[in-house]
């Protein structure tokens, strides 16, 4: 029953840290991932992404010689999968990465194994999962036909790390055990006690997998709701960071805060996994998204705004006005660009103004390509003195810690309140 070693399919922001908190119990941990580049890189003990702790757990379990990473799976007692599940056209989840991941470990599978889902999927791919495997090795019985006797055991087992934190929220948050079978989850409870503090909590697979996407639908709706408020207080000419404070004193409410709109990975994608299985009945869920997408046109409309009274006021040409953005990250005090709303501001208005567009970034040393090229960096100090018109998109310190009387500008489209 013990787990001499751990497999772990897929070494991006969740799979690397979680074969590192492994290999920190002194486990032996081989990581596999189809990146030649991620692979070479982490065997030298260094990683290639950004988070905080990781590249010194990631180098002492190299240097101990508890991780090691491959480009194709080996034998293992446990594989845990964390590949991407992205979705395609109309919002509908893609899990090829999964079924890739299953059909390149199922010729190395031996009776006793486990095999754990971690990549959030919408509900029922944990059993799609358990066919892949069962069509590709007859010789063994998977739990959907064998019950409590399968060779195999499999879980869904959801990751819930908050990217910045994640070394931290691995080892303390509860784990959601979503076994196919009470013995699936028993198994798999047994193999995150190794590193983890908080409680494994025991449901089945389609729950695990809900449970997930509920998490992030909830998150995702209350923004929305912040959002929506954002829009109708500027209708109404009522400060919205005033209302939501006040709002928040009463002791069952409590509002999250409007932004440029919703980033990241995870917030702006997975309910449109519920959407897409239940588009009758997640109607709230779905409005929400249209909500926070719709965000960074209706700041983009407010820059326009404040251009034109700018242009009114100084009897500049509009090729004169230059309009800084404060912040391209997701979200505060992170270097990640990807899937940012505030990049997505920044392009629209790179696109429609003709007079030059400043970006502030101090996280990040060069712009993303979709921005190069249309937007210059520029410091703190240069776009505050350089700049006609000031987009603030996100709270990072550095931007909360400019004193009012360094901003010059009347014309201002602060989408976080920093300088309400
Ligand atoms: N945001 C707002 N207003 C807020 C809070 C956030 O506009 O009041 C925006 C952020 O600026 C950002 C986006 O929402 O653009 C998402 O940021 P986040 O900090 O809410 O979440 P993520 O994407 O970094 O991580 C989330 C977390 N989920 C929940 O908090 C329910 C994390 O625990 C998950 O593990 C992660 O998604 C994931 O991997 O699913």
């Amino acid at each position: 029953m013990s787990f001499n070693t751990i497999s772990v399919i897929g070494l991006g922001y969740i799979g690397l840290p979680t074969a590192a908190a492994f290999a920190s119990r002194q486990k032996k941990v081989v990581g596999v991932d189809v990146n030649q580049h991620a692979v070479d890189t982490i065997n030298r003990g260094a990683i290639h992404i950004v988070e905080p702790d990781l590249d010194r757990v990631v180098k002492e379990a190299v240097d101990g010689g508890y991780l090691q990473a491959v480009t194709k799976p080996v034998a293992a007692d446990a594989f845990l999968i964390a590949v991407p599940t992205p979705f395609k056209g109309d919002h509908e989840p893609d899990l090829a990465y999964v079924e890739a991941a299953a059909k390149s470990l199922a010729p190395v599978l031996k009776k006793g194994d486990l095999v754990i889902l971690e990549s959030t999927s919408p509900v029922g791919a944990t059993e799609q999962m358990a066919q892949w495997l069962a069509q590709a090795r007859s010789d063994l019985s998977f739990p959907q036909d064998a019950g409590e006797q399968a060779d195999i055991n499999i879980a869904y087992c959801p990751e819930r790390v908050l990217p910045g934190q994640v070394m931290v929220e691995l080892i303390r948050n509860d784990r959601v055990i979503g076994g196919m079978t009470p013995k699936c989850s028993e198994r798999a409870s047994a193999l995150y006690k190794i590193f983890l503090e908080g409680e494994c909590v025991i449901t089945n697979s389609r729950t695990a997998e809900m449970c997930k996407l509920t998490e992030n639908s909830f998150r995702d709706v209350n923004i929305a709701f912040a959002n929506e408020l954002s829009l109708i207080c500027a209708e109404q000419d009522i400060n919205v960071w005033e209302l939501i404070s006040l709002a928040n004193r009463h002791p069952r409410v409590n509002i999250l805060q409007p932004g440029p709109g919703v980033g990241g990975h995870c917030i702006a994608v997975d309910p449109w996994f519920i959407v897409a299985q239940n588009p009758q009945q997640a109607r709230l869920i779905h409005t929400a998204r249209l909500v926070n997408d719709g965000k960074p046109l209706w700041v983009v409309d407010r820059v326009k705004a404040a251009v034109a009274d700018c242009l009114v006021a100084t009897n500049k040409r509009a090729a004169e006005v230059k309009i800084a953005c404060f912040g391209l990250a997701f979200k505060p005090n992170i270097d990640d660009l990807r899937e940012s709303p505030a990049v997505e501001v920044a392009h629209l208005i790179a696109d429609w103004h003709i007079g030059e567009t400043l970006a502030v970034e101090p996280n990040v040393d060069h712009l993303p390509k979709s921005l190069a090229g249309h937007v210059t960096l520029k410091t703190i100090m240069d776009a505050l003195e350089q700049a006609d018109v000031i987009v603030m998109l996100v709270d990072h310190k550095e931007f909360r810690a400019i004193k009012p009387q360094d901003i010059k500008q009347p014309w201002i489209v602060d989408t976080k309140g920093v300088w309400r």
